[in-house]
């Protein structure tokens, strides 16, 4: 069996379960092959001589972490300037936020150089290469550069944009002709498919050999949607566990005569809080019964707080919420509890469970697994109802979600209502079809049909 190696902008510690679904499922095909997990390391300074920033940490369970430092001007123009600055705008179609500025692309592609000349140090000839997300597209081009001819597959995280809209990044015929050097790039969804393959054809000239395979610049790369999942198993058992029983317990003494909605997202502009905020002001208002009753909780946990757009959504939000909570509340009920801090993983589906709705309406997000997350911690005897963003991947399985358009306020808060007058019958119904989708689609058969389909992919 080939060696399995994973790069990452960040690496996961698959040791802790609590580091999440994707470094469990990832960590479990490292360890069934044996494999390395590639990343970035700390910020050290520029003199720091190349050779003293590759660190190699062999974990118990035949995988070694591998990282490698950089220096701070160039983590801050790869990371903060052109991955989170540029392309997580831009692929979330949100060109107004980007700041262009060829410096940041420059540290961009030296620190994916970087990447690949310490990477290729410690590849073997038939190791398999699985890179993932925004931050590495050109990793496998600079590879091949330096003469690798291992497979190397390439998963997009976050959603693909339509042509036009990634025609308007400079340099993007650069990024997308990057993908070449692939042997397999995964996306998220359908959706993200159809605007590769427009893009392919109507920016790259590439000749469309069938639904999946298209040949430019004398290669052929295949490309397919592989959603990604839960590791559901472990995340029932996490909402079975002591933690989550003990903050659904507090949850449903305090909140014994309201009914419990949650909100639980990074404050990032993508997750459409504002709009959220602005829905359930609207059913406050139309809907008097709700008042007193509906009680939504939302846990904005920061994030990339060092990048501009983030400060302003943060006060956008934080505005919406202070007048709600102030045009609305009574002395004893307050309709916003507004968290700016993350929640401890363990409690999180502790959470879900005591909800009675949940609100995932980003304007636009690759997957969103926290939609998925709240159906797997629902009691089946009397589940929630999730509503959900059509413009999430997630909608793609989750069709017995209640799909709203995030930007129609009017409509997203009747959705609301619809949701928080569900009889039993129909909740358990939709929960069932839910869970028997995020079960069949879960991490492990998302990281066993990626691995699989790049095996069966010619070499380079
Ligand atoms: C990217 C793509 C895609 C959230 N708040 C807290 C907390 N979380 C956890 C959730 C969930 C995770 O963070 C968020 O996952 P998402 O999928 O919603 O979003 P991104 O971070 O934007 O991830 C996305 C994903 O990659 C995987 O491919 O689905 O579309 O954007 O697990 O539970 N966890 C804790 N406290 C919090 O307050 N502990």
């Amino acid at each position: 069996m080939s060696r399995l190696v994973v790069v990452s902008n960040r690496v996961g510690d698959p040791s802790k379960p609590s580091s999440g679904g994707l470094a469990v499922a990832l960590g479990d095909a490292l360890t069934k092959s044996g494999g390395l997990w590639f990343g970035a390391g700390e910020v050290v300074d520029a003199a720091t001589p190349t050779d003293q920033r590759l660190h190699l940490k062999p974990l118990d369970n035949k995988v070694t972490l591998a990282t490698l430092d950089l220096s701070r001007e160039d983590y801050d123009g790869y990371y903060r300037g052109y991955a989170n600055g540029v392309l997580w705008p831009v692929f979330h179609y949100r060109l107004d936020l980007a700041h262009f500025e060829s410096g940041h692309l420059d540290a961009y592609r030296r620190v994916n150089r970087q990447f690949a000349q310490a990477l290729a140090s410690l590849l073997q000839p038939d190791d398999i290469i699985w890179v993932h997300d925004y931050h590495l597209i050109p990793l496998a081009a600079e590879l091949r550069a330096l003469g690798c001819q291992q497979r190397i597959g390439f998963f997009l995280h976050i959603p693909l944009p339509p042509q036009l809209i990634l025609a308007a990044l400079p340099g993007h015929d650069w990024l997308m002709r990057a993908l070449f050097a692939y042997d397999l790039v995964g996306l998220q969804s359908e959706a993200d498919m159809v605007h590769l393959r427009r893009y392919l054809v109507a920016e790259a000239h590439a000749e469309e050999l069938s639904e999946h395979s298209f040949g430019a610049f004398n290669r052929m790369l295949r490309a397919g949607a592989f959603p990604i999942g839960l590791d559901v198993d472990s995340f029932i058992a996490m909402a079975e566990a002591p933690p989550a029983q003990e903050t659904l317990a507090t949850l449903r003494q305090q909140y014994a005569q309201r009914q419990l909605l949650v909100g639980i997202d990074r404050l990032d502009y993508s997750k459409g809080l504002p709009q959220r905020m602005k829905a359930f002001r609207t059913l406050l208002e139309r809907h008097p019964e709700t008042r007193q009753q509906a009680t939504l909780v939302q846990i904005a946990a920061p994030s990339r707080e060092e990048v501009e757009a983030y400060g302003d959504i943060r006060r956008e939000l934080e505005s919406l919420c202070g007048a709600i909570n102030g045009d609305f509340s009574e002395l004893d009920w307050t309709p916003i509890r507004y968290l700016h801090k993350p929640l401890e993983r363990e409690a999180v589906p502790g959470l879900y469970r005591a909800a009675k709705v949940a609100l995932v309406t980003p304007l636009r997000d690759g997957m969103n697994l926290v939609a998925k997350e709240f159906v797997a911690a629902q009691d089946p005897a009397d589940p929630g109802v999730l509503v959900l963003s059509r413009f999430a991947g997630a909608a793609e399985q989750l069709t017995e979600a209640l799909l709203v358009n995030p930007y129609d306020t009017d409509a997203t808060a009747e959705a609301i209502l619809h949701a928080l007058k569900m009889p039993l019958e129909e909740r358990q119904l939709r929960h069932q079809r839910m869970l028997a989708n995020i079960r069949e689609h879960d991490v492990h058969a998302w990281q066993r049909r990626f691995l699989e389909t790049l095996m069966d992919v010619s070499p380079a």
